[in-house]
């Protein structure tokens, strides 16, 4: 039996389980089981020989992406580590701790390699060492998909799907520019839309500054992003209202409250919410505020999705087998990477839990194809953040998972099926000065209290 037919086998045992059996026997019935194979033909051991961080902004938003290098010529993977709001302390997490712990081991030891480097820092489930976790961990996925000569989908069990269901982002100042906006994207084949409106006179979330002049004499990290609550969730059911009387009930409709409200008010709006039948409602609460859920679970039908800002599973855990949200939107570099992500997805498959993870501009789009295999595999998957990829991005990172009529495709090579070319990568550097954007840090009610953001 050829390395490679060896490898696919025992692949497909490991990400299966059942399988493999059939994978021993067959090997078994050719050289006495694995180990059999093994010692009959000594393989060089694969070893990781290097890891670069790659930062880069084709789309001009700070990405991410960590390359790890094998001992076999050409073998590499990628992975994403973007922590866009951070991007430089991930690098120096990956190229001065993570890199010189790693160098040397099994790549294919994709859980060991995991364990060890999220306990070497002692202090661990943050967004930082989260990140740069991802980085490498995506990576091994996608080395071990290559060396099998499949789709890392295939070693997550093979597809449940032939495509993966997205939803786009539609905003806009007022009712009718956001109805537009909500009517172009279903003629352009999306089936799964989120609305998001401006609140006038304050700077609302996913509509940019909108309803808000920024006054340039402030100087940008003091420049305060004026929010208030309360008009918002008046303006919302508004909104919904409007949306289902003008485009009607044939279209699945989202929104994101982005964690900026009172707890109280965010119950309010998910019952206001309830006649125009929303797909999800996200983010109505703050990881900080995850203790409310089981009060807005018994008040609400209104679907829940929340977690993009989850680190640590210890904030989610019970919102899953409590039943207490519908849709799990983690950002899957956040929490490590594939390895734990595959385990919250098959966690959240026993609570009736789908996945919806998050996908906007601030994940890589080698992050987007870790979330398509993650997709194809998942029995639970609910649905997929869209992006449409710009053509820099698209030029810098071959092998984009494709969009078509709302849909994201793999291209079903091995591995996760994306590349990037390092020269054109370093023709969009990122923006260090400033290193992030200072907004986030300046979302204030007009007393100038601080607001999550
Ligand atoms: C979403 C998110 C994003 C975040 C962004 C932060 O649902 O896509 O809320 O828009 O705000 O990723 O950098
Ligand atoms: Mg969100």
């Amino acid at each position: 039996m050829q390395r490679r037919d060896w490898l696919k086998y025992s692949a497909a045992g490991v990400g299966a389980g059942l399988p493999l059996v059939a994978a021993a026997n067959e090997v078994g019935k050719q050289a006495a089981g694995p180990a059999g194979a093994a010692q009959g033909r000594k393989l060089p051991p694969l070893r990781i020989t290097d890891i670069k961080t790659i930062l880069t902004a084709p789309a001009n938003i700070r990405l991410v992406v960590v390359k790890v290098l094998t001992s076999e010529p050409g073998l590499y993977g990628l992975g994403c580590a973007t922590f866009t709001q951070r991007a430089r302390v991930v690098e120096t997490a990956l190229d001065k701790y993570l890199k010189p712990f790693l160098i040397g081991k099994d790549p294919l030891q994709i859980e060991d390699v995991f364990q060890s480097s999220f306990v070497s820092s002692y202090w661990r489930n943050g967004p930082v060492l989260g990140n740069a976790l991802s980085g490498v961990d995506m990576a091994l996925w996608d080395i071990v998909g290559k060396r099998a000569n499949m789709p890392v989908y295939q070693l997550f069990g093979g597809k449940c799907r032939e495509a993966v269901d997205t939803y786009r982002h539609t905003n806009g100042r007022t009712f009718q520019e956001v109805e537009k906006a909500v009517a172009q994207a279903k003629e352009k084949g999306w089936r799964y839309i989120r609305a998001q409106v401006a609140v006038p006179g304050l700077s609302t979330y996913g509509v940019g500054p909108g309803g808000q002049k920024d006054d340039p004499n402030i100087p940008a990290n003091r420049r305060p992003q004026v929010w208030e609550p309360a008009p918002y969730v008046r303006i919302v059911p508004r909104l919904f209202e409007h949306l289902r009387k003008r485009i009607g009930d044939d279209v699945e409709l989202l929104h994101d409250v982005h964690e900026r409200v009172p707890p109280i008010l965010a119950m309010q709006l998910a019952r206001d919410l309830e006649p125009y039948r929303l797909f999800f409602l996200e983010d109505p609460l703050s990881p900080e505020d995850v203790g409310y859920f089981e009060h807005l679970r018994k008040l609400t039908s209104t679907p829940i999705a929340m977690g993009e800002l989850f680190n640590n599973p210890n904030e989610y855990i019970h919102l899953i087998s409590g039943r207490l949200i519908d849709f799990i939107r983690i950002h899957i570099s956040q929490i490590g990477g594939l390895t734990p992500a595959r385990k919250v997805a098959a966690l959240c498959e026993l609570f009736g839990v789908r996945t919806a993870w998050h996908g906007p501009g601030d994940v890589s789009p080698v992050g987007h194809a870790a979330n398509v295999h993650l997709d194809l595999a998942a029995p639970n998957f609910g649905i997929q953040e869209g992006r449409e990829f710009t053509q820099a991005e698209r030029d810098v990172f071959p092998g984009c998972p494709e969009l078509k009529s709302g849909y994201y495709y793999a291209n079903d090579r091995p591995g996760l099926g994306i590349d990037i070319d390092e020269k054109l990568a370093a023709k969009f550097p990122i923006q260090d000065d400033p290193p992030f954007d200072y907004r986030w840090g300046n979302v204030r009610r007009r007393d100038g209290t601080v607001v999550r953001p």
